[in-house]
């Protein structure tokens, strides 16, 4: 066939501006990369132009490098290489380390959603629509390495010459094997068509002959693979250029990998995720890396390759279109790359939580220079946090409250704390953190008050578990912290609440009152007597709870305190309120309290395990654990007060007295009325696995049982304990 003819042909096919792939007598389906598309390829391969042909529009004449990384005529040198060989348009490991084929960094679903079998019958790159299909290699043990080798290879500097070296062959090949008239340029073969396709339907414009030949040679030795010269092509300088919508550039990734038209699923999926802020090259690397390119590059003898991709914006859709998302909801506009960049990456690298950075978005310069008035400002949130319009009366509700004095910084918090913000997050793969107490003013390490700032946060609708961050915080237990139900305190370890002097005789640091399901964890309450200034009193305590039901008290250390570590009791004996019911204190160290480290007055179901108990000493009766319900009027110990169900367990108590006299410097003890044995405090009570060094008593408890346990001292025992393993040094019945 004579080259002219063949020319005569593509003109015409130019004209009729047709896709190349239209030109199929059927779109050929995923996978089946056949007949049809050979054929298809033969006919442009035919067509290809010869050097009689001008310089296409921005073809470089001289073939010259100096553009460094993007090609104006598409050819080799460039493409993935950066002008400084390094990798900041994302498309290589700047290392070239071993990460090829980990294609979902940010560890997401990995593959199985892309055809797995290769078949067509979707069309579809995702089977389920879903948003992380489409962009994993499923075999990437196959071709894993090949892409970096060649790339960090180049980049390397000595391939740089290799390359030229290419051009050098390829301009050899040119002149050796396409001159003759009776030879076609280039072999009719698949590598050709889809170079060629490159250029018809990427950069819309007939391929020059040198570009073509460097590409297909560079296909046909292995020195590039697919994903290379898809990139090549697609983030080319002349490619931006055009300018393409976001349809058009999603249909144009489907006739140059797929060779086909766009299914209506597949273009909706593509299209979401562009619309929701993912990048051009996101979607790019899941054409490249998806498995019916793979196979299209199967049929045509050519290394598929491993698109990578630096850039956080491009490791995790969820967060990528959770940042997309407050741009367009809080600011009215979409982000632009550096602000996506930055923002994804804190979330990205846990620098900052999705909730402090919506927030920083509404405190932004940018947004406060609207100068929305309170009702516009609270829509925004309900837009923002709750993904919706506002409901009237939550509406003017909020606006009431910020006319009260509320800030806008708390309201915030009242969304951005709401179930429904928590379920928005969950869309994008993402939760609520816990939120600080700094949030609300604490500021640990300075002179000031952080009491408020505690209370502050319990009270904050939608807030149910608040975080003390490593510090010390000043607390004034005149005023206590007040834990509210279903809320917890969860302190970091090197948290501590320093509380300030006082001369009270009564007061609580954590006061946990009538409230249920509270859980205080981890920290540090370092209580005052060393600074108090008054005499009187004796109820001094870290923490107290008054009639709480369900209370966890679980690896904080409480010490120093004008009364006891912890005291369980009722607000008021004559009421209908009963005490406390199922309390947990665990793992806790507790000691060099006043009065004593634990006493239970008025509370069922109660466990200590895990726990270390030391050196009460300076009021009676400086006990370990004292159990001492509060008598009535007429002296008696009324029935339910008695302390029912306690459980002691794999806990160490030590006492720095011994038998003074009964009931002082005990490490656990049911309280002494030596008048009247038929007293009882404490009815059903398991003490098990412990080390008492020091004396221990039970006068007046029921049904008791120690197991398993050492007492470094002598067991006063009025009430018949049922002893079973238990070592001591002495015993005393009375
Ligand atoms: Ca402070």
């Amino acid at each position: 066939m004579k080259v002219r003819k063949c020319l005569v042909l593509l003109a015409t096919i130019a004209m009729l501006a047709t896709p190349l792939s239209a030109l199929a007598q059927e779109p050929a389906e995923a996978g089946e990369v056949t007949e049809e598309t050979v054929e298809t390829e033969t006919v442009i391969d035919e067509g290809m132009p010869d050097e009689e042909l001008p310089p296409s529009e921005g073809e470089t004449e001289d073939g010259s490098t100096e553009d460094g990384d993007v090609d104006e005529d598409g050819s080799v040198e460039d493409v993935d290489v950066d002008e400084d060989g390094s990798a900041e348009d994302g498309d290589v490991d700047e290392d070239g380390s071993a990460e090829d084929g980990d294609v979902n960094e940010d560890g997401s679903a990995e593959d199985g959603d892309v055809n797995e079998d290769g078949s067509a019958e979707d069309g579809d790159v995702d089977e389920d629509g879903s948003a992380e299909d489409g962009d994993v290699n499923e075999d990437d043990s196959a071709e894993d390495g090949s892409v970096t080798d060649i790339i960090s290879s180049e980049l390397g500097g000595t391939e740089i010459e290799g390359i030229i070296e290419t051009e050098e062959i390829a301009e050899t090949f040119l002149f050796n094997n396409v001159v003759s008239e009776d030879e076609p340029l280039v072999s009719e073969d698949g590598v050709t068509g889809f170079v060629s396709r490159m250029y018809t339907v990427a950069l819309g414009r007939q391929a020059e002959k040198k570009g073509l030949a460097d590409w297909v040679n560079r296909l046909r030795t292995g020195s590039a693979d697919g994903s290379v010269v898809a990139q090549g092509f697609i983030t080319s300088e002349e490619f931006v250029n055009r300018k393409l919508s976001d349809s058009d550039y999603v249909d144009v990734l489907y006739h140059t990998f797929f060779d086909r038209d766009a299914d209506d699923g597949g273009r909706k999926t593509w299209m979401d995720k562009l619309e929701g802020g993912m990048s051009r090259e996101y979607v790019l690397r899941g054409f490249v890396n998806s498995q019916e390119f793979q196979n299209l590059c199967d049929a045509y003898g050519i290394k598929r390759g491993t698109m990578q991709l630096g850039n956080k914006r491009d490791q995790n859709e969820g967060i990528t279109m959770f940042v997309h998302r407050l741009y367009v909801q809080a600011l009215g506009r979409k982000g632009e790359p550096e602000g996506m960049e930055d923002w994804t990456g804190r979330i990205l690298d846990n620098i900052m939580s999705p909730e402090a950075v919506a927030k920083d978005f509404i405190f932004s310069e940018e947004f406060v220079k609207k100068g929305l008035d309170d009702t516009e400002y609270v829509k925004v949130l309900y837009r923002t946090f709750m993904g919706r319009e506002y409901d009237q009366a939550g509406l003017d509700d909020w606006v009431k409250k910020i006319a009260g004095g509320m800030s806008r910084e708390r309201v915030l918090i009242g969304f951005s704390r709401s179930v429904e913000f928590a379920n928005l997050l969950s869309e994008y793969g993402l939760s609520l953190g816990p939120i600080s107490v700094t949030d609300f003013g604490a500021v640990p390490n300075d002179e000031g008050d952080d009491t408020d700032a505690f209370n502050d946060a319990f009270e904050q609708e939608g807030v149910d578990s608040i975080y003390v961050p490593a510090g010390t915080y000043v607390i004034d237990a005149r005023k206590g912290i007040k834990p509210k139900s279903n809320k917890s305190l969860v302190m970091d370890s090197e948290a501590v609440l320093d509380v300030v002097g006082n001369s009270q005789g009564t007061y609580n640091v954590i006061d946990i009152r009538n409230v249920q399901n509270v859980s205080i964890s981890g920290g540090q309450i370092r209580g005052e007597r060393d600074k108090h200034t008054g005499s009187g009193g004796e109820s001094g305590m870290g923490i107290g709870i008054y009639d709480g039901v369900n209370i966890r008290i679980s690896n904080v250390s409480i010490s120093g305190n004008w009364g006891d570590g912890i005291y369980l009791g009722t607000m008021d004996d004559k009421d209908d309120i009963y005490g406390c019911d199922n309390i947990r204190i665990e793992n806790c160290k507790i000691f060099n309290n006043r009065r004593s480290n634990i006493s239970i007055v008025d509370a069922d179901n109660v466990t200590i395990d895990g726990c270390t108990i030391s050196d009460a000493k300076g009021t009676a009766p400086q006990c370990g654990i004292n159990i001492e319900p509060n008598r009535d009027s007429s002296g008696r110990i009324p029935e339910d007060a008695i302390c029912k169900h306690i459980r002691i367990t794999n806990t160490t108590i030590n006492v720095l007295g011994k038998d003074d006299y009964y009931g002082q410097y005990f490490c656990f003890m049911t309280a002494y009325y030596p008048n009247d044995k038929s007293m009882h405090t404490a009815d059903d009570m398991i003490i098990d696995s412990c080390t008492f060094n020091g004396d221990c008593g039970n006068y007046s408890g029921t049904n008791v049982t120690i197991s398993n346990t050492v007492i470094r001292g002598t067991f006063y025992d009025y009430q018949g304990t049922n002893l079973k393993n238990v070592n001591y040094e002495n015993i005393w019945r009375g």
